[in-house]
Parts: C-alpha cells; sequence; structure tokens
C-alpha cells in the first residue's frame, strides 16, 4: 500500500500537518499537493481545530517541486493543466493561521510554500533557497515575489539569481523566519505557538491575520482604514465582552468563538 503523501493528526486544537515523501526529500508533485490542498481544507471546516502547523521532516520541509516529474513537462503541458495554479496555493484560501515549521531543506518550491504560510519557525538546521536558476527555469509559485517582501530586494536577488541557499541564522536576520529553536525543539515550539494562538478567540485571530495580510495588497492608508473595519466589528462578538470582562476579574477569557 502506498504511504500517505500527507499525514494528518490533532493536538488539542491544533491540527498538524506533516509532507510525507522522505525518500525524495518531500519533493512536491501534484498528488502531494492535492493531498495537502484536501488536509488543509478539512481542518479549515473543522471547528475543532484553531490552528494549523505544516511540516516537513528532520531532514527538509521540502527540496522543491518534483524535477523528475518536471522535466518532461512542455509549454503545452503546463498551460493546459495550470501547473502550479491548479492546486499549489489552496493554502492561501485557509483563513485560519498556517504557521509553517521548518527542518533542513525548503528550497524552490518548498521555500515558496513556507513564504505562503503565515509565519515561519526555523529548526537551526533549516536551509532556504530558491535554486531554480541552477535547473533552467525561475521561482514560479510566488518566489519573486514574497522573498524580496521579506527579505528586502538586494538578499531575494542575491539568492533567485546565484541560487544559494541561507541558513536559519541568515534568514532570522533577515526576516524570513520569525524564530530559530533547536531542531530537536523544533515540534514542540510549533505545537506551544499554535497552541497559544488556536486558545484565542477565532473571529479576532481571523480578523487579524486578514488584516495583516492586507499589508502586502493595499496602501497604508486603505490598509489602516480595513483594520479599523475590523477592529470595531470585533465588538460584535461574545469573545471581546468575554475577554475584556476576564480581563478585570483577573481571570482567564473562556472563548466560545463567537
Ligand atoms: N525533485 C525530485 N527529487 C528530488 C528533489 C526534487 N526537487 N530534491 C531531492 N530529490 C531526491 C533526489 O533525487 C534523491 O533521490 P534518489 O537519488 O535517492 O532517488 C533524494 O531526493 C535525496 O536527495 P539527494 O541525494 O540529492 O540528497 P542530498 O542530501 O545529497 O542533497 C539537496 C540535498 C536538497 C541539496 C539536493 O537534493 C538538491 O539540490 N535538490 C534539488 C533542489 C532544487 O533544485 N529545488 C528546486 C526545484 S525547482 C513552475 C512553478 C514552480 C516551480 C517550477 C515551475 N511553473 C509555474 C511552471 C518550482 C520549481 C522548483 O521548486
Amino acid at each position: 500500500m502506498q504511504e500517505e503523501l500527507v499525514l494528518s493528526r490533532k493536538e488539542g486544537r491544533v491540527g498538524i500537518l506533516q509532507l510525507n515523501r522522505p525518500a525524495q526529500l518531500n519533493a512536491l508533485n501534484d498528488a502531494l499537493m492535492d493531498a495537502l490542498g484536501a488536509a488543509l481544507l478539512a481542518m479549515e471546516k473543522d471547528d475543532a481545530i484553531g490552528c494549523i502547523i505544516l511540516t516537513g521532516s528532520a531532514k527538509a520541509f521540502a527540496a522543491g517541486a518534483d524535477i523528475s516529474a518536471m522535466q518532461p513537462m512542455t509549454l503545452s503541458d503546463v498551460t493546459r493543466n495550470n501547473f502550479i495554479g491548479r492546486n499549489w496555493e489552496t493554502i492561501l484560501q485557509v483563513r485560519k493561521p498556517v504557521i509553517a515549521a521548518v527542518a533542513g531543506y525548503a528550497l524552490g518550491g518548498g521555500c515558496e510554500l513556507a513564504m505562503m504560510c503565515d509565519f515561519i519557525i526555523a529548526a537551526d538546521n533549516a536551509k532556504f533557497g530558491q535554486p531554480e536558476i541552477k535547473i533552467g527555469i525561475i521561482p514560479g509559485a510566488g518566489g519573486t515575489q514574497r522573498l524580496p517582501r521579506a527579505v528586502s530586494k538586494s538578499k531575494a536577488m542575491d539568492m533567485v539569481l546565484t541560487g544559494r541557499m541561507m541558513d536559519a541564522q541568515e534568514a532570522e536576520r533577515a526576516g524570513l523566519v520569525s524564530r530559530i529553536v533547536p531542531a530537536d525543539k523544533l515540534e514542540q515550539e510549533a505545537l506551544d505557538a499554535a497552541t497559544i494562538i488556536a486558545g484565542m478567540s477565532l473571529p479576532s485571530v481571523i480578523a487579524a491575520k486578514e488584516a495583516v495580510n492586507r499589508a502586502y495588497e493595499t496602501t497604508l492608508t486603505e490598509g489602516v482604514r480595513f483594520e479599523r473595519r475590523s477592529f470595531h466589528a470585533l465588538f460584535a462578538t461574545q469573545d471581546q465582552k468575554e475577554g475584556m470582562k476576564a480581563f478585570l476579574e483577573k481571570r482567564k477569557p473562556d472563548f466560545r468563538h463567537e
């Protein structure tokens, strides 16, 4: 029987998805991306999940799109089948936070997938890169757009044009990852962060994610206006009343996600 390409489990209100093609360093093929999309959408629908972790193996988050699958593809193939567009960006439909927990290689499509997550926690052995130029292509799943926004134009150009990797320390200095942890603590650190987020009021978590993402898509004035509307709207939730009441009563809030 074929191993599942994406392993899915729950820890409390946290959903954990693990890419599972270890022999190919989690190289991303169509079947895996279909499985990942389906698993993400199932967690998005599940009221018992408030935050999602996406991770790989100890050696690789994902070493990129599957080169053996891509090598024979023609322009006609990739255009007709909407290669990448069809199933690689399902993660962007998920409104709950998705944390990338990255150990080992996050290269090419793997780095792009990590950047589509809301933030990246890196193991100290993580390596990031967009090496597509070395195999005669360029990043095709947002790397040329998200990397400069994350690390500046100069560093993104360096990475995309030379194909070199950056280690976890450089990635943290550049702002690509939010924190670095020892490799053997990665799972726990990601779970701790996700558990904190999943314990917040889900409507405010969704509003917060949407507002931060808006910063990438609009002007400062429009972004602040958008934030203000969402901020005002949260006063319609029970959880806003409960959160503030609990603070005043010096107790933990009992959020019902309503
Ligand atoms: N694809 C397929 N197989 C891969 C792979 C990949 N990306 N990366 C590794 N593997 C396989 C290796 O072939 C090897 O398989 P066997 O020989 O054992 O059968 C196995 O995984 C272990 O790899 P290595 O033996 O190479 O392991 P090492 O530790 O020596 O080296 C490495 C690790 C990560 C440095 C090396 O494997 C490597 O350089 N891998 C390729 C990294 C890479 O170039 N990634 C970018 C792929 S291109 C598009 C949109 C997006 C994209 C493309 C088009 N369009 C819209 C058209 C995205 C493109 C990419 O991501």
